[in-house]
């Protein structure tokens, strides 16, 4: 495949006609942080999203070949405490209420550097399948077996025949970065025993629209689910969504429980209303998203830029994909933010795609004060501030860019909880607990 194509065909239903949503331009891969060296060989390709008229899944209009985002990549999962939390969390899930001996397989489909299997594979058989040889190399010497390959039918037979059928598999932020779901979910149907979970995570797009998450739209991320365009591939593979739960992980996301059998639970209906009534069917709502990004756009770039006539210092705090979204659609760079912590050590000393910022330790913190801190890694807004709490008494204030922009004062030390009261997540919510 050349390096980029335009989508015409929804991946979800095989629609044809679609709505342009949002066109936040050129900009490189999210996660292709590079050396200075590098910067006269970066390319950007043009990133967009669309509706499909059909199914309404909202979906990249252009596709740009995995082997340019997955095969160096700078992600790990273990850079994330709270992440890596959640992922044991799950695990002794599985291990507890899927598990029935030491010989069931559990299978990982985008394992990424081993986190979750980790935990349980003394306890059954475990597999990881990653793409990434550097972060592939990471699970296997924490004693994951791993496969560097990209999951298809093919090798879900080809495992099949080696390892018997699979009774988990299990997929976290992999379903939204894989443009042939299809196969996928077929493969899945295969290699999964006859009374098997496919368990997989994805960030929800209600968390999307109603909290302004723009900044999750980039070139890794083909798909912005709802449940109801998950179940109509699923049914369409004669697969059933068994159950669902909401998860408050990069952002808000959907934890689908599926099977070749089994029937869907009250939660699964409850969160179909909930996706209706939040306008997820209506094209509307998604046009009235883009408006909400032009305007958040606005907002941020007028307090920044005062600040920076007041003679403020500001930094960026957490290099995540999305932050590079947010600095390359709302034109944030060195100009702005001296440079940007992370405690990722594969990003340390590189710099940012398409905004060319410094990523330094965070313990630079302790030695430069900045005045402020622009929090990229918003979605771990409530663990961060808890962490940085001994600089935000020295004056560091953090500034939160979505859904609306705001400025964190030292009183006000759960944002995002705040925030959950006045979102229709809290209904989501309070529909699934
Ligand atoms: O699908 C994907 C999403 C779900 O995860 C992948 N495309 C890659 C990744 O996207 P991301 O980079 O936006 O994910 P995170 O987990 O929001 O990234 C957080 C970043 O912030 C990491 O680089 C680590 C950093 N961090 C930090 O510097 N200090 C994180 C925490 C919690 C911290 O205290
Ligand atoms: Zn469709």
């Amino acid at each position: 495949m050349k390096k980029f194509k335009l989508k015409k065909r929804c991946g979800m239903c095989s629609g044809k006609d679609f709505f342009e949503i949002l066109n936040i331009g050129e900009m490189p891969p999210a996660n292709a942080f590079l050396e200075k060296k590098d910067f006269d060989k970066e390319e950007s390709f043009p990133l967009g999203v669309q509706l499909c008229k059909n199914c309404k899944s909202l979906q990249l209009r252009q596709v740009i070949s995995p082997k340019l985002i997955f095969q160096d990549y700078c992600y790990a999962t273990r850079a994330s405490k709270p992440l890596v939390e959640h992922f044991h969390r799950l695990a002794e899930e599985i291990a507890n209420n899927y598990v029935q001996s030491s010989n069931d397989l559990v299978i990982e489909i985008g394992s990424n550097d081993g986190a979750l299997l980790s935990k349980i594979k003394d306890r059954c058989r475990v597999l990881g399948i990653d793409p990434a040889s550097n972060m592939a190399k990471t699970a296997i010497q924490e004693g994951v077996p791993t496969l560097v390959e990209f999951f298809d039918t093919k090798l879900s037979e080809k495992i099949k025949s080696e390892m018997k059928e699979a009774r988990v598999i299990v997929a976290n932020n992999v379903m939204a970065h894989i443009e042939d779901l299809r196969d996928v979910f077929s493969g899945v149907k295969k290699l999964l025993s006859p009374e098997g979970k496919f368990i997989f995570e994805v960030h929800w797009v209600g968390n999307l629209l109603n909290e302004g998450g723009f900044d999750q739209i980039y070139h890794e991320h083909l798909y912005y689910h709802s449940l109801h365009s998950l179940q109509v591939l699923l049914n369409s593979l004669g697969m059933t969504v068994n159950d669902v739960k909401l998860v408050p992980i990069h952002g808000e996301s959907i934890r689908v429980y599926a099977g070749n059998s089994g029937t869907s639970s009250e939660a699964v209906r409850k969160l179909l209303d909930c996706e209706i009534e939040m306008g997820l069917l209506d094209t509307k709502t998604y046009q009235n998203f883009s408006k909400k990004v032009e305007s958040n756009k606005g907002k941020l770039n007028k307090l920044l830029a005062k600040l920076k006539k007041d003679g403020k210092k500001i930094v960026g705090y957490g290099a995540p994909a999305k932050g590079n979204t947010l600095l390359n659609y709302f034109k944030i760079g060195p100009e702005i933010l001296d440079y940007i912590t992370d405690t990722t050590p594969s990003k340390q000393g590189k710099y940012t795609p398409g905004t060319h910022i410094l990523v330094v330790s965070p313990e630079i913190l302790l030695k430069d004060l900045p005045d402020y801190a622009l929090l990229l890694s918003w979605n771990y807004a409530d663990a961060i501030l808890e962490k940085e709490k001994e600089l935000r008494k020295k004056g560091l204030k953090f500034i939160i860019p979505v859904p609306e922009v705001r400025i964190v004062e030292l009183c006000n030390d759960k944002p995002f909880e705040n925030l959950a009261n006045f979102s229709i997540n809290s209904v989501a919510k309070a529909i699934i607990p």
